[in-house]
Formats: structure tokens, sequence, C-alpha cells
């Protein structure tokens, strides 16, 4: 038996805006507690210097848990990791989250990791900090996985996806909305009123993680969660975290309907797919507009049908895309249009069509922006053997992952003047829409400005010329018109993290 019951969890700093507290670790805090164990939350916001902290909290601690995300979390997660094990070598360090879950043999090989909770964490990590604080043997344990006394990795048999009805509410009174808001500008708190999606992008892990299976709150959980948690926080934005938040349409409306019965005001926003919001009437998308919703993202990802049919994602059309952006232009909900480029089997010509029916769409409808990447491979996407077969070398080692932010080149097909190519047109695409932005907001200067830059800039997207760049260099010295969105919020990203394309 141990003499503590404490158990400190981490979430490692990352690029773009705050969004809140971490839910994930709010998640897994909450039957913690219930269960009497005392639980420390350390992120780069709570405490700024958290390295410092959670040296001094590991001491007298059971265990340190940290969650990982592909790309700038693992640097924090490696380096704190390391510390602890110099100070405690014998604290247990149990990683979780998508990156851990999706490349787990990969990720217990690092001599500092000692078990990783895969997939949802609630109940495998209470089970296991159960047996450490009883000074049992972690076998048996579903979901999880370890090393033994003699360091031999060991795989227990999946857990199932938990019915999220089942699991305790996230333990939001941890987290002071405050010290985010501080960060951010704004009190947030991010909610997830449903987990999973029903396709199989092949692109994507959630048919990994979530199996498929549309995993929800009842309607009357989610408004009364809400509105008992907006006046208490005194939150004014709520960003969800679900996967696709309308596969159930009519689930959507009723909490729209609620929200709007209940008085309270904020804002909100999700994401989900345009075949969806497209078969909503357009009653029914200013209800979500009059019920707080201002931002949706969407995963259009590509113009092209038969780009479209190679991601898996066939039950998405062009046409869908159009209804969505006239639908939610109607009720002025902002939209943000996530773009891939480079996907393995599109062409230049899929891209300029991409291109021209994006910038045609923008043009009809100002609400829409838009967020390209070029196609960066995650663990565990059901496309790697293709992958592999089209020459992308896997990352070998945690570490290696690090280095993958969104939209890092690794496609060995996107090289040389095909990616100079590519980048011209998508400087091009996306000046093309600032323009039009920038314009619309000081009307004196529309017809000028359009005719000096907007209808070159428009005629090389259409004829796929980009020599001589004259328009680019020209935005580019009078201010930084190129901006990228994020997809969950809508918020401009930063600099840095839009230039990695
Ligand atoms: C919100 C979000 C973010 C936010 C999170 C901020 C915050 N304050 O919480 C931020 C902005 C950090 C983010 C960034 C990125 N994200 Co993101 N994000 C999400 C999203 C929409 C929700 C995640 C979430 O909080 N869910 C709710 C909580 C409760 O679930 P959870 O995080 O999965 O946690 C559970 C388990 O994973 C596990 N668990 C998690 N951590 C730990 C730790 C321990 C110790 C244990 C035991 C268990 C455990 O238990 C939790 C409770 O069940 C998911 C999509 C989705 N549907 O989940 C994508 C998702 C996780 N993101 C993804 C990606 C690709 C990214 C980016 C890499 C790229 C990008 N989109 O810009 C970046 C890079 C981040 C970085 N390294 O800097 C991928 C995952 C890829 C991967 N291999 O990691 C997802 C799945 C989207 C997708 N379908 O592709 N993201
Ligand atoms: S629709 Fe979105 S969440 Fe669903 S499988 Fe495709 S990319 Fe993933």
């Amino acid at each position: 038996m141990s003499g503590t019951n404490k158990v400190v969890l981490f979430y490692p700093p990352y690029d773009g805006p705050p969004l809140g507290a971490p839910l994930s670790l709010l998640c897994l805090a909450s039957p913690l507690l219930r269960a009497g164990f005392e639980v420390r939350l350390v992120d780069n916001l709570i405490s700024p210097d958290y390295e410092k902290t959670i040296l001094r909290e590991t001491q007298d601690a059971l265990c340190l848990g940290i969650s990982v995300l592909t790309g700038p979390h693992i640097g924090a997660a490696i380096r704190i990791s390391r510390a602890v094990k110099k100070l405690r070598p014998t604290l247990p360090i149990v990683f979780g989250g998508w990156h851990a879950s999706l490349a787990t043999e990969q990720t217990l090989r690092e001599p500092f990791v000692d078990a990783i909770v895969r997939g949802q964490g609630e109940l495998t990590l209470l089970e296991l900090v159960h047996r450490i604080s009883e000074g049992r043997e972690w076998g048996g344990v579903r979901g999880l996985s370890f090393k033994d006394r003699d360091r031999r990795i060991i795989h227990e048999p999946e857990r199932p996806v938990a019915d999220i009805n089942t699991l305790p509410a996230p333990a939001y009174h941890l987290a002071d909305p405050g010290i985010y808001a501080a960060a951010s500008g704004v009190r947030q708190l991010a909610y997830t009123s449903s987990v999973g999606c029903p396709y199989q992008c092949n692109y994507c892990t959630d048919q990994v993680f979530y199996k498929r299976r549309f995993n929800a709150y009842q309607v009357e959980r989610v408004v009364n969660d809400l509105a008992d948690l907006v006046p208490r926080y005194n939150i004014e934005h709520v960003p969800l975290f679900d996967s696709n938040f309308l596969v159930d349409r009519r689930r959507a409306v009723a909490i729209a309907r609620g929200i709007i019965a209940s008085g309270i005001k904020f804002q909100w926003d999700f994401q989900t797919s345009t075949d969806f919001l497209a078969l909503m009437s357009e009653e029914e998308v200013r209800l979500l507009a009059a019920s707080g919703v201002h931002h949706i993202g969407f995963g259009t990802e590509s113009a092209s049908q038969e780009v479209l049919a190679l991601m898996n994602k066939r039950f998405q059309h062009v046409e869908q895309m159009v209804e969505t952006a006239r639908k939610t232009h109607l009720a002025g909900i902002h939209v943000v249009f996530n773009i891939i480029l480079g996907y393995p089997g599109e062409t230049e010509a899929h891209r300029q069509q991409t291109f021209r029916v994006m910038s045609d769409i923008a043009r009809e409808y100002s609400n829409v922006s838009f967020s390209p990447n070029i196609f960066t491979p995650y663990p565990g996407i059901p496309i790697w053997p293709q992958l592999k077969e089209m020459g992308v070398r896997e990352p070998r080692s945690l570490e290696e992952w690090e280095t993958l932010a969104l939209g890092t080149n690794v496609l060995p097909w996107l090289r040389g003047e095909e990616l100079r190519r590519l980048r011209r047109s998508l400087e091009y695409f996306l000046l093309n829409n600032q323009i039009r932005k920038v314009t619309k907001k000081i009307p004196w200067a529309r017809r000028s400005v359009r005719r000096l830059l907007g209808a070159p800039v428009r005629w090389r997207i259409g004829k796929s010329r980009y020599s001589f760049p004259w328009e680019l260099w020209l935005s580019r010295a009078v201010e930084k018109v190129v901006t990228r969105r994020s997809l969950l919020t809508g918020q401009t990203l930063a600099e840095r993290t839009q230039e990695v394309c």
C-alpha cells in the first residue's frame, strides 16, 4: 500500500490559441476524485513554470499522467518525463491520448514510459491508479499497455468504448476559466456532447478510436449542463469537441431549441460534415445561429469528386459544400472549410479545380474562410500501408513524431517544382479571398483594389498561371494579408502556425 493518494496530470503546451482547460484531464480527474484520490492538473497556463511544478508535485505522488497528441506536445512530454525519472526513477509515468493510443508499442519502448492507457481513459486510469496505490500487479487492466517487472511490454485486450452517459461529468471546478481567458481574451469552456463519427475517411483515426459509433448525451443532459456551467463560470464561448456534431440532426436542433428556451446567452461552435448541414432546412440553420452558433468547421478537404473518393469521402459532394455555404450565409454563421493538399493520387489539375470551386463559393458567400494544409499523415491512419508503398517514411521513434506539426510536408511526390507550384497557387488562392474580405470592409477602395489586384489574381487562378508573382510581392509589402484560420474556432492562427504549409 502506498502512503500517498495524489495523481499528477499534465497537458503539454500546444501551438495556437488556448481553447480553455484541457478537457481530457478534466474527464480523467473526475472518477479519480470520486474514488478519493487527490488530483493536480498542470499545464503551461495554470503553471507557467510547469516543469518546476511537476517536479515538486511528483515528489509525493502515486503517478504522473501525460496527455499526448502528435506534434509539439511530444517535446515537453519527453523533457518532463526524463526530468521526473531522474529525481524519482520508480514513479510510474503513464501516457494517454491520441498519439499514445495510436502509436502504443513505439511510445512504450521509451525508457521513461511505464504504461499507456489506450482510448478513453476514465475507467482504465482509475483501475490502474487503484493497482498502484495498493501495490498490486498491473496485469488484467483492459485498455492498458505496460512494462512488467522485467520491462517486457504487455498489451492487455481492448476496453470497449464506454457509453459517455455512464461516465462522470468532467471536473470543471479544477480549472479556473479566468486563467485561460487571460491568454485568449475569451472566457471559454470546452464541452463534448458526443464522441465518434460513422464515417471512415482514410486519413482520419476517429474510426480507430471510437469504432464508428456515434455515442451522444441526450438533449436534456446537454441543455442542462450548459444552462448550469455557462452562468456558473461566466462563460462567453463554448467550443464543442465532438467529432461530427450534426450526425443526429434532430438532436442538434433540439439542443439549439433548448438553449434558446433556457434564456442563457453564449456563443458556441462545432465541427461537422457538409452532407449533414446541407440536409438541414434554412429555418433549422437559422435556429442554430439564434442559439449562439457563430462558427462551424467543415472537413471539406477537396472540391474534386475523384480526390474525395480517394479519401473514402464519397458521402460528400461539391453541391453540399455550396448548399452549406448558402444556408450558413443566410443564417449569419461563419464557416471554415478545411482543405487537404497533396493527398496521394491528387494531381495538379485536381488541386486547381479545388481552388477554383472554393474561390467561386467564397465569392458568392462571404461567410466562408479556408484552412488549407499539406496532407500530414498521423499515426494509425488507415491509409498508411499505401503511403509506405508510395515512399512516405513513417517516423521511427516518439521523438521523430514531434516535428510533425499540421501541414509539415513529408510527401515524396510533393517536391521541387511541384511543391513550388502548389505553394504559389495556394498563396494566390488565399490572397484572392483576402482581397475579397479586405475590400468588403473598405467600400471606397473596393473598385480600384479589385481592378488592380483582384482581377489579375482571379485570372491566374482560372488559368493556373503563377510566374512573376507581382501581386504577392505587392501584398506582402503592404501588409500581411494572407491569413489562415483554425478549423475548431475560426480564429486567425498565429503566424508561426500559418507558415507551416
Ligand atoms: C480539441 C482538440 C484539440 C485541442 C485541444 C485543446 C484543449 N484545450 O483541450 C488542440 C488545439 C490542442 C488540438 C491540437 C491538435 N490536434 Co486536435 N483535437 C481536438 C479534438 C477536436 C477534441 C479533443 C478532446 O479534447 N476531446 C475530449 C476529451 C475528453 O477526449 P480526449 O482528448 O480524447 O481524451 C480522452 C482519451 O484520449 C484519454 N486521454 C487523453 N489524455 C490522456 C492522458 C492520460 C494520462 C490518460 C491515462 C488518458 C488520456 O482519456 C480522455 C478521456 O477519455 C479532437 C477530435 C476528437 N473528436 O476527439 C482532435 C484531435 C485529437 N486532434 C488531432 C490533431 C491532428 C491535432 C493537431 C496535431 C493538428 C491540428 N488539428 O492542428 C494539433 C496538434 C496539437 C499539438 N501537439 O500541439 C487528431 C489526433 C491526431 C493525433 N494523432 O494526435 C484528432 C483526433 C482530430 C482528428 N480526427 O484527426 N486539438
Ligand atoms: S467525417 Fe470527419 S471525423 Fe468523420 S471520419 Fe471523416 S474526417 Fe473523421
